[in-house]
């Protein structure tokens, strides 16, 4: 008989459970966990910030389609990763959050981090969150957590840990830690459906794929290849599902705002398959900019709450991606389907108008001082243009699509900030899913570094490469100290404009090109400041300096920062779509 604490005895659960890695911040509340991931050689990141830490834990979930952990302590920890709670909750994220808590015997006598109900505030942001009360209840309320985790419409779920509780002990052979934890049973589609999918697909005339989140997280990859070249369907996705269907494929449309390029009647969908798509946001809402409302829906989703959400469906099907794929290749394989060439090609030649009208926004290059609400500003750029009159800044596309040029297929990118992401949306192309890992519905600027470095401790031997805003940086500059700490050789490119450039341009927008205010940042060097953590780091002010400085970061082999002067004037067309939409 040997007698183990309810920290050890989570931390085996956590093992049975596969979890190999985890993201926190330490706290007294957590010292039992701590201790006892270091025993199991569970691996702890510890970061600079816990925002930080629960953005990191929905990287490493994100990019390696598996469980995220954060541990994060009583009271200001918890508080702290509440946007990482919120943002996993929007998008579906399964992450599983211990929070210390103060301890049961100390309910109502106002102690340290103590006094806020963690349960309450967590209950409307996770798939369900709970106060573990007695340690023998520790395994099975784990395994329930990490089931709901990660499975049917996965999300985040929180536990909230009394720190009686993790210091309290057991009898080892008492505790018993389930055998089973998370389940791998998607559900699959309904025959009849099927029937009435494949029918309605067979006689499309301008039939298109739209893969959504949910496609990529049942892994669907290959059976949507195969439906691809057995159908000759185009195929169009969303940021999680991006590099599902490979970017450099005849038949890959792109994000779905390109669907918006389908301007004319006659050359826009007619039905749609979508696969694990929540339409809003990212299909721009009620307007049929996207999918115009005589499309009929083949809606593929895992929660019936997602299907009539925002159009009318004429096939719903409650079921995972892939099963329905698995079912829609077998009838798929009896029919002869119908030629698309002409529907392909029009998709194709889209593709290809919008590609000249992005590059032709880069001759001539525009000059800082020019752009719409640039304005002559008060100090020049250090270590640029001092007394030189004004500097020649970078076209923020010419910047993104150097940088997608010297990255390898295996790069897995991030994107935050709010136009430099947009920018990236234009010239991103993989082949390989769960690569680009950009905003969901919470729009959480700020985000990217944290899970940069959430998908490089998941992927060690691939590359994590970060496009950010310089507003976004700012949000937890310290983690370049957990890059170096760790050694994560992580590249962030900092895409800087003096400005909250999405934010300005709203206001130029809404308010008028006089009423810009709050919306400016100054001269920070932020390369200067990863420099000081022990980073790489380089400024670039010049284009043809960026893609030696992005060769050098990569092979420094550390994490690295370029600091990359960018022209603030430009608007990304995605911006323009959403401030246009009907
Ligand atoms: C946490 C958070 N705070 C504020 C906002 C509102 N917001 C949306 S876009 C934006 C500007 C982002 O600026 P930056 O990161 O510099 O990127 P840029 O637009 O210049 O590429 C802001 C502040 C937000 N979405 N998230």
């Amino acid at each position: 008989m040997a007698m183990i604490t309810g920290g050890e005895l989570l931390v085996r659960t956590l093992v049975r459970a596969g979890v190999r890695n985890a993201f926190g911040l330490h706290g007294a509340h957590l010292e039992t966990l701590f201790q006892s991931c270091a025993t199991h050689d569970i691996r702890i990141i510890d970061m600079r910030t816990e925002v930080a830490a629960g953005h990191a834990a929905e990287g490493y979930a994100r990019s390696a389609r598996t469980l995220g952990v954060a541990m994060v302590t009583a009271g200001p920890g918890f508080t702290n990763a509440i946007t990482s709670i919120a943002n996993a909750f929007l998008d579906r994220t399964p992450v599983l959050y211990l929070a210390g808590s103060a301890a049961l015997r100390d309910a109502e006598t106002n102690t340290l981090q103590a006094g806020i109900d963690q349960v309450a505030i967590a209950r409307p942001i996770t798939r369900w969150a709970h106060q573990i009360t007695t340690i023998g209840e520790i395994p099975r309320l784990v395994a329930h957590a990490i089931r709901i985790a990660t499975s049917g419409a996965r999300g985040p779920v929180l536990l909230d840990l009394p720190m009686d509780v993790l210091i309290s002990t057991i009898d080892e052979d008492i505790a018993r830690i389930p055998g089973t934890i998370a389940i791998d049973s998607p559900p699959a589609p309904n025959a009849l459906a099927i029937e009435q999918a494949i029918r309605l697909l067979a006689n499309a005339r301008r039939p298109i794929v739209m893969a959504g989140a949910g496609a990529y997280w049942s892994d669907s990859s290959e059976e949507l290849r195969r439906f691809v070249e057995a159908t000759g369907v185009p195929v169009y996705s969303d940021f999680q599902a991006h590099g599902l269907f490979p970017s450099n494929h005849r038949l890959y449309g792109g994000t779905f705002h390109k669907l918006a390029d389908l301007a004319v009647a006659e050359d826009r969908p007619d039905v749609v398959l979508a696969l694990g798509v929540r339409f809003g946001l990212f299909t721009l809402g009620r307007s049929e900019r996207l999918v115009p409302a005589r499309a009929k829906i083949i809606h593929v989703e895992i929660d019936p709450a997602e299907i009539g959400r925002l159009k009318d469906v004429a096939v719903p099907i409650v079921a995972d991606s892939r099963e329905t794929l698995r079912a829609l290749n077998v009838a798929a394989s009896a029919i002869r389907w119908p030629e698309l060439s002409g529907w392909q090609t029009t998709i194709r030649n889209a593709r290809a108008v919008h590609h000249q009208r992005l590059s032709a926004l880069l001759l001539p290059l525009p000059h800082a001082g020019e752009g719409r609400g640039e304005g002559p500003l008060p100090l020049p750029l250090a270590g640029e243009g001092r007394g030189e009159g004004p500097s020649l800044r970078i076209h923020p596309y010419h910047a993104v699509s150097t940088v997608i040029d010297c990255i390898d297929d295996d790069t897995i990118v991030i994107g935050d900030g709010a136009e430099s992401y947009h920018w990236l949306n234009e010239v991103i192309r993989q082949n390989r899913p769960g690569s680009y890992i950009t905003h969901g519905f919470l729009g959480a600027v700020g985000f990217g570094l944290g899970l940069a470095i959430g998908a490089q401790v998941a992927h060690p031997k691939r590359r994590v490469l970060c496009v950010a805003g310089d507003g976004a940086i700012g949000f937890t500059l310290a983690e370049f100290d957990t890059l170096v700490r760790h050694q994560l050789p992580v590249v962030v490119v900092v895409m800087n404009n003096r400005s909250w450039a999405a934010s300005q341009h709203f206001q130029e927008i809404v308010s008028g090109a006089d009423h810009v205010t709050g919306t400016r940042l100054g001269h920070a060097r932020y390369a200067d400041a990863a420099a000081a953590f022990g980073c790489h780091a380089q400024r670039v002010t010049d284009i043809g300096e960026l893609a030696p400085a992005i060769k050098a970061a990569l092979a420094s082999g550390k994490p690295a920062c370029l600091d990359v002067a960018i022209d603030v004037a430009p608007i990304p067309p995605e911006i323009e779509l959403l401030m246009s939409r009907q």
